[in-house]
């Protein structure tokens, strides 16, 4: 059996769009994994893995973190149900990857970043305030957050410009049926889900009926998961 470490929040929420992908292409694999939470102060749990990151499969005798690292082992290791479909595949996935990481997930960080601080369980808040407080260089998230959400709407809806024009046009980003580009991409949208209520899309945005395509897949995995 698998066993799938995953950053939780208060109330057992689950934020981490990494940890997203990996579970969503366990469950395109028709794999079944045993959930072991990890707090932001239980780096402990992922010590054997040497990493301080999550999500770390650890699968038979095989130990793999980083999400790119787990879809490649799980596409090599379970050939069924590609999950980098069709000759460019993986490279495609990739290019996704490299885009959600370095475009959209930056644009979202500060539209959630107080409504998240808040789900932070009690006991890893202050770890939360300070790694945090590096990265934005305040402690003030409700200023940060309250800022990006008069002006950073806008620059994360249109961060989403190359998705938008894949899906007026097809289903998911991989064609008629998805693959590891769509959960690459709605691991960003699971993250804002599990921390905040705000909407970040209009209904007519094709973004947004992909997006509840994606929530219901495989018995509503992410619909089902605890929101904010
Ligand atoms: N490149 C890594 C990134 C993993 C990552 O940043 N994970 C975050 C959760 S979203 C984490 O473990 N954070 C723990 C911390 O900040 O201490 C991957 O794709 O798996």
């Amino acid at each position: 059996m698998i066993t799938l470490y995953d950053l939780v929040l208060d109330g057992d929420r689950r934020p981490s769009p990494f940890c997203w992908r990996a579970k969503l292409a366990l469950r395109h694999k028709g794999l079944d994994w045993r959930d072991e939470p990890v707090g932001f102060t239980e780096k402990h749990k992922i010590a054997f893995a040497d990493s301080q990151l999550v999500p770390v499969i650890h699968d038979g005798t095989k130990v793999v973190k980083d999400s790119w690292a787990i879809a490649k082992h799980l596409e090599q290791a379970y050939p069924d149900k590609p999950l980098f479909p069709g000759a460019a595949g993986a490279s495609y996935a990739h290019f996704v990857v490299g885009w959600v990481d370095t475009a959209v997930h930056p644009a979202l960080f500060p539209l959630l970043v107080s409504d998240l601080y808040e789900r932070v369980r009690p006991v890893d808040k202050p770890y939360f305030q300070e790694s945090r407080a590096k990265r934005l260089g305040t402690t003030d998230f409700a200023a940060i957050q309250g800022i990006a959400r008069e002006t950073g709407v806008a620059t994360f809806r249109s961060a989403l410009e190359p998705a938008r024009r894949v899906l007026r046009e097809q289903a998911f980003l991989s064609g008629e049926q998805p693959a590891y580009p769509d959960y690459a991409l709605v691991g960003a949208f699971l993250w804002a889900r599990s921390t905040t209520p705000f909407e970040l899309l209009e209904p007519s945005d094709p973004v947004h009926g992909w997006r509840e395509r994606m929530l219901d897949l495989f018995d509503g995995l992410g619909r089902k998961a605890k929101a904010a």
